[in-house]
């Protein structure tokens, strides 16, 4: 083996033993950069023969090449091992079961809203949202409940602070009523002109769905409940409309029209006269019993005061309900506190 032979072999050996593309530079320098073996075979031909010029030259361009072609045959090996190496930690199994994401839904109470708004909607009644922390007067004083009344008391309503004797503070609102006195306030200001004149106004059609706060807690109660109160107010609105509109109401809420509707005297300080609201219906496993399913009755003349209109002149009826419990009876469901718990074995099962 010839020198030149000998030095193939070294550089064949040098980038064999380079196991990084890094490393495999740094050898192909040692071969063929400024100062390499295969350079300085190249400046030492200076000193030859032309004789000796063209075999020599011929051996050492030979040379040449072929440390070039082994260079170039190891960079092809080290980046395919690469891509190898990479392909086999990047390995996919297009066979392993996907990993799915699990699907959301509307919680039952918030369907049993959206279909109360739905069907108030299309009856022409108006959706009003507000404040879960109520000023008193808005929340009792303007809806004709005295001071001694119990609701008033810290047994029954979180206060949030009660500044003065008369109780001009503020609570958790314990029914979405202030709402709807909030809403006729402002829609007396809206026309006051045209009441000024003593024209009619438009009438006063709303219902106020949302959270209210009461202090209670069993199976049938939860300190934080969903209440939906409604309000009509005109000059010729009369109990026959209330029950035409929950005749109407409870058949497309239910889905039936095989229910009865019966109204039972009661007392509310708000109403006058007053009723409970029954509903009966006529087949399925509630069969024939008589359900309390809201309270009702004619606005009183204080409250319709408090709304800034002339109670001789605009009369009509409010209502109240509550949408946790018509859930319980739309779903079967026994516990109120079911609703509350956030347990996913429970809500999964409305989607
Ligand atoms: C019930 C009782 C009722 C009202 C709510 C009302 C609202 C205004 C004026 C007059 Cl702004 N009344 N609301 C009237 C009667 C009964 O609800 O048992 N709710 C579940």
């Amino acid at each position: 083996m010839n020198d030149l032979d000998q030095l193939v072999a070294a550089a064949q050996a040098d980038f064999a033993r380079a196991a990084t593309p890094a490393d495999l530079e740094n050898a192909k320098a040692r071969y063929l950069g400024k100062s390499g073996q295969v350079t300085d075979l190249l400046k030492g031909m200076a000193a030859l023969s032309p004789e000796e010029k063209k075999t020599r030259g011929a051996e050492i361009n030979q040379t040449k090449q072929r440390v070039e072609a082994l260079l170039t045959e190891r960079r092809a090996a080290l980046a395919d091992a690469e891509l190898q190496a990479q392909l086999k930690a990047e390995a996919l199994d297009v066979t392993l079961p996907g990993r799915s994401r699990s699907q959301g839904g509307l919680h039952p109470v918030s369907r049993t809203l959206e279909r109360i708004e739905a069907i108030f909607g299309s009856m022409g009644f108006d959706v009003a949202d507000g404040p879960e922390i109520e000023e008193d007067w808005f929340n009792f004083t303007a809806l004709n409940t005295p001071a001694d009344h119990p609701a008033r008391s810290m047994h029954d309503t979180f206060y949030v602070d009660t500044k003065a004797p008369d109780g001009s503070g503020h609570l958790l609102r314990t029914h979405t009523s202030p709402m709807q006195v909030r809403y006729a306030v402002q829609h007396v200001k809206k026309h006051a002109a045209a009441l000024a004149a003593g024209e009619a106004i438009p009438e006063i059609r709303v219902i106020a769905p949302g959270r209210t706060y009461r202090v209670d807690s069993d199976a049938t109660h939860s300190p934080m409940f969903h209440q939906c109160e409604g309000l009509w107010i005109g000059e010729n609105v009369s109990f026959k409309d209330l029950k035409a509109v929950f005749a109407d109401f409870f058949r497309n809420f239910f889905e039936t029209d095989d229910l009865d509707i019966r109204f039972r005297p009661s007392f509310f300080p708000f109403t006058e006269p007053s009723a409970e609201v029954d509903i009966a219906f006529a087949s399925g496993p509630l069969k024939g019993r008589w359900l309390e399913v809201a309270g009702s009755g004619q606005v009183h003349p204080n409250v319709v005061r408090n709304f800034g209109l002339d109670p001789e002149r605009y009369i009509g009826f409010a209502f109240g309900m509550g949408p946790d419990r018509l859930t319980m009876l739309r779903y079967g469901v026994n516990d109120l506190r079911l609703f509350f718990d956030g347990d996913l074995r429970f809500l999964s099962q409305f989607k």
